[in-house]
């Protein structure tokens, strides 16, 4: 019964052996006890970081909002021990955010091991909640910065975590979970082909090849349900990514008039998010004029538009990695046509019957077939060639489980579409919407979309 993890000289193991024995039968009722703040002269701030630990929650938030989203991960699975890698990657669209919900933080070749069957008092650094970072690399940090050496009292308080390790002491910690956990357990989502396997699941498979027997329990989608439910303290950083959106809303609508390029559009949209003081896109702007329009993600910004014809913006800025998620289709030389007006007003109405039909207990589909129902009662039914509806979080793409019914709490886009390359043009009206018991309230009100105001609001050189 030794625990390779802690005890690598052989001098230790006979106290490891002692101290295990007594340890591996606590329950997991107990609350975890919080370690003391820093004390002596070396313990705040680190060594050679004066402003700012490099390692613990990035935002706002504070350790212990994280804290009780892992508590609350660990009472749905109860038993085993639950890897967390930190897979955050930005291309295009921010993924891979399960981490980072579950710790706030953004370091790369970190992961989370949970172990709610583990003693509520750590040993060292064998703990229910332990906290793996990658190697240190000292001619590395020079080139990226100074990082603290374990162990670390002062880097314990910012993280939230009482046991801190470096990677390479996950895989025995796995092979050990295997042993006196109850097995390994997977929080994670199933991602098909041709996405990559999910890190949890690779280090699983080498855990069970050194082991006979270790068990996996399925808890496929744990994670992603907790995040559906936003707390308040992150619904109000998504209202402000909204506010900073609907700054750069406002920026386009202005820089949109004939003879320019979508390039400037999206310069002057992008300017504004982080004028208005928002680090980073929410995802890849989408900005595509006349025949563009027509393509749902239309990545190449270079077409001079048009007089007459429609510009598409699908932009949105974040706040502490919370990403909005806004579409708006102006009319490139400040007035729809008649035809154009037309498919925007259907647009509109389809948009208006979903965000109607939104409620808790309700589900995605639900909400899906009444946007399209009022396309298809238009006759548009084959040109609205996407889904209605998405979560939104940490991803603008935010995971959920879209065949359960809708928990009050969740955030979702209502975006329905009309795409007729065959007229050289497309609309699409896309707000987040929250849901709540009895409907749900629209969160990106204040960007405007009603065809008159916006009108109004080109003629005035808004
Ligand atoms: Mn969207």
């Amino acid at each position: 019964m030794l625990h390779p993890l802690r005890f690598a000289a052989p001098v230790r193991l006979a106290l490891a052996c002692a101290l295990l024995s007594s340890h591996l039968s606590f329950a997991a009722d107990e609350a975890p006890v919080p370690r003391p703040a820093p004390v002596g002269p070396l313990a705040s701030p680190l060594p050679g970081m004066p402003e700012r630990p490099a390692v613990g929650p990035r935002g706002t938030l504070g350790a212990d909002v994280y804290r009780k989203r892992r508590q609350a991960l660990m009472a749905t699975f109860k038993t085993g021990a639950a890897l967390v890698v930190n897979e955050m990657s930005f291309d295009g669209l921010r993924e891979g955010m399960d981490f980072y919900y579950l710790t706030g933080i953004d370091e790369a070749g970190a992961a989370l091991l949970l172990e709610p069957t583990a003693p509520a008092t750590p040993f060292y650094t064998w703990a229910r909640e332990a906290l793996f970072l990658s190697s240190l690399d000292v001619e590395g940090e020079r080139v990226h910065g100074a990082r603290a050496q374990l162990p670390s009292n002062a880097l314990e308080v910012a993280t939230g975590f009482a046991a801190l390790n470096r990677s390479r002491w996950l895989p025995p910690a796995l092979v050990e979970a295997c042993v006196h956990r109850g097995g390994l357990t997977f929080v994670g989502q199933y991602r098909a082909e041709p996405a990559p396997r999910p890190k949890a699941m690779d280090a699983y498979a080498r855990a069970q090849e050194r082991t006979y027997g270790c068990k996996v329990n399925d808890f496929n989608g744990a994670i992603a349900r907790l995040r559906e439910v936003k707390e308040p303290a992150e619904l109000a950083l998504m209202r402000q990514a909204i506010v900073y959106t609907g700054a750069g809303h406002a920026a386009g609508l202005k820089a949109v008039h004939a003879g320019a390029h979508e390039y400037e559009v999206k310069d002057a949209v992008e300017a504004a998010f982080k004028h208005a003081g928002s680090r980073h896109l929410a995802y890849e702007s989408i900005v595509g004029s006349g025949s563009d329009s027509t393509f749902l993600h239309y990545g190449k910004d270079d077409r001079v538009m048009k007089a007459g014809e429609l510009i598409l913006l699908d932009v949105a800025a974040e706040a502490e990695y919370y990403a909005a998620d806004v579409t708006r289709t102006l009319p490139v030389s400040g007035k729809f046509t008649a035809e154009q007006r037309t498919i925007y007003d259907i647009v509109l109405k389809a948009q208006a019957a979903g965000i109607a039909a939104a409620r808790a207990g309700v589900r995605v589909a639900d909400i899906d077939a009444a946007t399209r129902r009022v396309i298809q009662e238009a006759g548009y039914y084959d040109y609205y060639v996407h889904g209605c509806c998405h979560f939104v979080g940490l991803e603008v793409h935010d995971p959920g489980d879209y065949d359960a019914p809708l928990p009050a709490g969740a955030v979702i886009t209502v975006e329905p579409g009309i795409y007729l390359p065959q007229r050289g043009f497309g609309v699409r009206i896309e707000d987040e919407i929250l849901i709540t018991p009895t409907g749900a309230e629209l969160l990106t009100g204040a960007i405007p979309k009603d065809p008159a105001e916006l009108e109004r609001l080109m003629a005035a050189g808004h």
